[in-house]
């Protein structure tokens, strides 16, 4: 029996997951245009997905396990677990404004367009708050859209908020921090339990070296 784990296929947690994996002593052929690989030396078969789509995989169990950014996890709303923090992939989802717009506290908000790729996410935010806004759902871009007119607002992620400043845009709130985690079928067999343990362990014992 084997580990079926889904990981980014390309993009910005693909180097740091394959690293991971290898860190913890398991040989997986990097498998960039390929579907799926197995581990030469660990029961384990390594699916590579476009990141939104891990969450579904996972509680379908397609894929017992996977690496993917909270972010997605949240926004997704699947019936799976997260198991452990990998410690890669950090970010913060915030939202924000045009550099010269007062903003007073969240009520800003209020009556205004948000462009955004984190419509379930934000429109919790707001709901906490209590506050009424519109959400413009885009897949990509969505720093431009204030300059172009399409919304007051944005909610994106941000790491160096390098992004944010070139487009003349300033950070106000943090509605979410981000990294990468291992999530997990809500239903995994105890054989693939012990499969995932042995693979946590060994994930636990490479942070501790690094620490
Ligand atoms: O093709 P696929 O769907 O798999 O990939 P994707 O294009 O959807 O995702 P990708 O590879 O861009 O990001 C994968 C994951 O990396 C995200 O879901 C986050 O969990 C994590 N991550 C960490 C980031 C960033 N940091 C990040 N900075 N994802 C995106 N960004 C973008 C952000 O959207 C903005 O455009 O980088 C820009 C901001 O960066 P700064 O440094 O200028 O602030
Ligand atoms: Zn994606």
């Amino acid at each position: 029996m084997k580990l079926k784990l889904a990981i980014q296929k390309s993009g910005r947690l693909h180097d740091d997951s394959m690293r991971l994996l290898k860190e913890c002593g398991i040989d997986v052929s990097n498998g960039v245009n390929k579907l799926k690989a197995d581990a030469s030396n660990f029961p384990l078969e390594v699916y590579f997905l476009r990141d939104d789509d891990i969450p579904q995989y996972v509680e379908d169990a397609v894929a017992d396990i996977g690496f993917v950014g909270e972010n997605v996890v949240y926004e997704k709303a699947k019936k799976v677990a997260v198991a452990h923090e990998l410690g890669f992939g950090k970010c913060r989802l915030s939202i924000a404004v045009h550099r010269n717009e007062d903003y007073p506290g969240a009520q800003y908000l209020a009556g205004k367009k948000i462009a955004t790729s984190y419509p379930v996410i934000v429109s919790r935010f707001l709901k906490e708050k209590g506050i009424e806004a519109e959400i413009h759902e885009i897949s990509g871009s969505v720093e431009i859209a204030p300059g172009i007119g399409l919304a007051d607002a944005i909610c994106d992620l941000v790491s160096s908020g390098s992004t944010l400043f070139m487009n003349g845009l300033k950070e106000v709130e943090t509605i979410l921090q981000s990294q990468a985690v291992l999530i997990k079928n809500q239903g995994l067999a105890p054989e693939k339990q012990q499969l995932l343990d042995r693979l946590l362990f060994r994930i636990q014992a490479v942070k501790k070296a690094k620490n």
